[in-house]
């Protein structure tokens, strides 16, 4: 079988492109050893001398050839093909080699002008890297080119689909470390070629770097023999060129010929599924027909018989391409040191940081470095005042087409806003309190249905997530656009389309990779999950805040739209299945993070939830949170009164309420979430019949960082605002949707904190009711009554008959749900009691309530 052989050393380089291409590859090697190394002396105009030296080596040198060889190949086919090519690195802690080949093609230059492309600039890019007030050591948010950091390994191949989605131009190279293709995230990502499609896509050709080894370890992908790794690719979908050697001159000819016929062979993919879909982009002359899955006949994983294949007719759509790749072997550390204290390094894992430890104690140290940076010939590559020779930049692009300036790359530049409807035009009408129901998210899938087809022509708009959409009541926006599937499609399935815009793979680190590179390339997205499970991906969202965080303080970078959860199919609402989908922990994950990036909104109805989902979708360089339900919930407000609250992030429900101005409550009773609302307000209703007397003051808070102080978060209140909100000194009892901690840490500088009590999720959790799970986390209504009784003083000896009924109705209900397998009617039929007077279709407005003359069910003291 045609596995990995190397090549005969084809002649394909015309006159001296071989000559420029390892001169330019020198220069990248020669630059990115010196940002390793050296503080000054950048030339070696005099020999190295131990003060020349960085006090501390930090950065890795064993990616890095490997990267600039590929930066250089790309270059050439960019120049000569006029490509519009981005590039993502996987394995980011290279991070030497994107700044040595910005800084060659100017690109780098042009951002920062303290570091010119002259000796001068190369003195201070070589000391920039990896030293204090510098760059940081790997591909990051300030190395221009870059939309992925690559520090934590695993997502470019998810981050590179995300960006190529909806670029039919694009290719995006993407560069996979053979150790970072070990990791979970990395290794779903393969699947991303199901959901690419060639007509309307732009394209990502994977180079995984086979360089042998990881940290101290030899890498899996390059163990396991030639025939097994190239039935593992095929089996992902791709169609695999192999680069393999250490020889430069054979090298640059193989990679040149590998180079140009994988970029024919995405031409040749794009060019037939785009004449058979009837136009589109680019589909010029290529030498390369397109290939598809599968490729091999007879060909499959060692050992077993060739699988039947599904008879195209059953496909539903034509064939899936098989992408081509590029699978590049060369040694670690190609061209550094290759032996160092009688030990090898080129070529294995001790090249993967600092090849030369010591080289201010150790003068063999030094005098091995002097040599190796020496062998590249810098007096060839730059002239006499630092500038690279123009005649190794003849293969570089220019302007816009350089890897380092591609607008690609800053997609902010690019960013066109959404045409968005508002909230009004999908608000549910409500014309009192909690008279009525809607399943939130259903309703926000009204209007984001209605985003998607008002955004259909911009193909600007996608949702992704893990097999959930419709199970999230997200349906609407399938019925506008479909789901995304390349691969087989049968007739029972339903809404499966190549050039759907709703994302769906059962890899929640795969949808976050892909919402992250469709965004930072300057597009808008929403990412629905269960809520439970969006721990998956609390790591990824680290980097991508950490990203962000950095990009707003560069001015180039323009912001990009933000990142929108909908969290769903929550904690409260998962009794059917059990413990393992309770988890609100995401929150508390992310208020960790830097506060400019993170808005938590926690909308406690359908209208809210609208008022809240618009605003994110307006608003730039934020990890927005929303946490809603699926299942019918009462409508609190309408949708004036749900602007304002929203806008308000946290304020008084006056029509629950009965303290009056003037007056302190006695008690206040808070909310944040969904099902914690309906709880407190039931308690309020309880408090009202029982204790008429009792001022209840009811806060709701749909903004969670309204909570933190203004020193402390942009949306943070004042203490006068706060005091006023919750009071200085009456008890609160605060009903949470998560965990009752978090509450404590945003408002444990306030002045009331000592009066805060917060029920939340207590990790109490199983298969049961949704009642039951309130009970078990003693956030139910009853509780919540004791509470108040508890804490408001003297109120306990006066309200004793109250609160034993309160214990005795959870009694009653523990015992009512094991009889009937449900939970008991006065909690599934309780509703917020209509005000005296008025009725549910009442026209909207104030809705002071009455308490008493209901005909309600509510415990009834005995
Ligand atoms: C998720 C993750 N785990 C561990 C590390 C620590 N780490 C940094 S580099 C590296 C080895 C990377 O090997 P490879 O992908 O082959 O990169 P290369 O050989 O090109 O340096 C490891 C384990 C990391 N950066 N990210
Ligand atoms: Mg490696």
């Amino acid at each position: 079988m045609p596995a990995e052989t190397a090549e005969p050393a084809r002649r394909v380089l015309p006159g001296d492109q071989a000559r420029t291409l390892n001169a330019y590859w020198r220069a990248a090697n020669y630059l990115a050893a010196g940002q390793i190394y050296l503080m000054t002396n950048p030339l070696l105009k005099e020999p190295l001398r131990p003060e020349q030296i960085k006090p501390r080596l930090l950065g890795h040198w064993g990616t890095t050839p490997g990267l600039n060889f590929i930066w250089a190949h790309l270059n050439r086919a960019i120049s000569m093909q006029d490509l519009d090519m981005m590039i993502v690195i996987g394995p980011g802690h290279g991070g030497p080699a994107a700044l040595a080949n910005s800084w060659l093609e100017g690109s780098y230059s042009e951002i920062y002008p303290s570091v010119p492309r002259d000796g001068t600039g190369m003195a201070a890019l070589m000391r920039q890297f990896s030293f204090p007030g510098g760059v940081p050591s790997h591909v990051a948010a300030e190395t221009p080119g870059s939309i992925h950091e690559g520090g934590e390994l695993g997502y470019s191949l998810s981050h590179a689909h995300g960006a190529a989605f909806d670029n039919p131009d694009l290719i995006v190279a993407c560069v996979i470390g053979d150790g970072e293709a070990e990791t979970g995230p990395l290794a779903t990502g393969w699947h991303s070629n199901k959901f690419l499609d060639p007509a309307r896509d732009g394209a990502v050709l994977p180079i995984l770097h086979l360089n042998g080894y990881k940290i101290a370890n030899p890498a899996v992908l390059a163990r396991i023999g030639a025939g097994e790794l190239d039935s593992l690719l095929r089996g992902y979908g791709y169609r695999p060129w192999y680069v393999t050697g250490d020889d430069p001159a054979v090298m640059h000819e193989q990679m040149a010929a590998a180079v140009d016929e994988v970029t024919a062979a995405i031409r040749a993919i794009w060019r037939d599924a785009r004449a058979e879909s009837g136009g589109g982009a680019d589909g010029s002359a290529a030498p390369v027909s397109s290939d598809f899955v599968p490729v091999l006949p007879g060909q499959t994983a060692a050992g077993s018989a060739t699988a039947p294949e599904m008879p195209a007719a059953a496909r539903g759509h034509r064939q899936r391409p098989a992408w081509p790749m590029i699978v590049l072997r060369t040694p670690k550390g190609w061209t550094g040191p290759a032996m160092v204290d009688g030990l090898p390094v080129a070529g294995t894992w001790r090249s993967h940081q600092v090849p030369l430890a010591e080289v201010r104690t150790n003068p063999e140290h030094l005098r091995q470095l002097d040599e190796w940076l020496r062998s590249y010939r810098p007096d060839e590559l730059f002239d006499a005042a630092g500038r690279p020779r123009p005649e190794i930049l003849t293969l570089a692009p220019s302007g816009n087409r350089r890897l380092g300036a591609n607008p690609h790359a800053n997609g902010g530049l690019l960013l066109r806003d959404l045409d968005l409807p508002g909230a009004r035009e999908h608000a549910v009408g409500v014309r009192a309190p909690g008279q009525t129901t809607s399943e939130p998210t259903r309703v926000l899938g009204g209007m984001l249905a209605d985003v998607m087809r008002r955004n259909l022509d911009q193909r600007n708009f996608r949702i992704v997530g893990p097999d959930e959409t419709e199970s999230n009541r997200l349906h609407a926006v399938i019925e506008v656009t479909g789901k995304t599937w390349e691969a087989d499609i049968l007739p029972v399935d339903e809404n499966l389309t190549p050039d759907g815009r709703v994302m769906e793979i059962l890899s929640e680190h795969t949808c976050q990779g892909w919402l992250e590179g469709y965004l930072l390339t300057g597009r808008h997205g929403f990412f629905s999950c269960y809520e439970a499970f969006i721990h998956i991906v609390d790591s990824m969202v680290n980097q991508y805040v950490k990203w962000l965080k950095v990009s707003r303080r560069l001015p180039w970078r323009r912001p990009v739209a933000s990142l929108n959860y909908l969290l769903t199919s929550h904690v409260w609402r998962q009794d059917h299945n059990g413990f393992s989908h309770q988890d609100p922990g995401f929150i508390d994950h992310v208020v960790n993070k830097k506060a400019e990036v993170i808005r938590v909104y926690l909308p406690p109805d359908a209208n809210t939830l609208l008022a809240v989902a618009d605003h994110c979708l307006r608003s730039r360089n934020l990890v927005n949170v929303i946490v809603a339900g699926k299942t019918p919930s009462p409508d609190w407000l309408d949708i004036d009164a749900a602007l304002v609250h929203c806008a308000r992030g946290a304020g008084i429900f006056e029509w629950a309420s009965n303290d009056s101005d003037g007056v302190e409550p006695d008690v206040v009773l808070a909310c944040a979430g969904d099902v914690p609302t309906i709880e407190v307000l039931a308690a309020t209703d309880i408090l009202h019949q029982h204790l008429p007397d009792l001022a209840v003051r009811v806060v709701n808070v749909v903004d969670l960082m309204r909570l933190q102080p203004v020193s402390e978060h942009p949306h943070g209140m004042s203490d006068a605002a706060y005091d006023a909100l919750f009071t200085a000194d009456r008890p609160v009892i605060f009903a949470y949707h998560g965990y009752p901690t978090l509450i404590h840490r945003l408002t444990y500088r306030r002045a009331g904190h000592e009066h805060l009590h917060v029920r939340g999720y207590k990790e109490e959790g199983t298969t049961t009711t949704p009642f039951d799970m309130l009970v078990l986390n003693d956030m139910d209504r009853f509780h919540l009554v004791m509470d108040v009784i508890d804490r408001v003083p003297g109120l306990g000896a006066r309200a004793a008959r109250l609160r034993q009924l309160m214990t005795d109705s959870r009694a009653r209900h523990t015992e009512w749900i094991r009889a009937h397998g449900e939970d008991m009617p006065e909690i599934t039929k309780w509703k917020w009691p209509l005000a005296a007077g008025r009725s549910a279709d009442a026209p909207p407005g104030a809705a002071p309530r009455e308490t008493g003359g209901r005909a309600i069910h509510v415990p009834r003291l005995r």
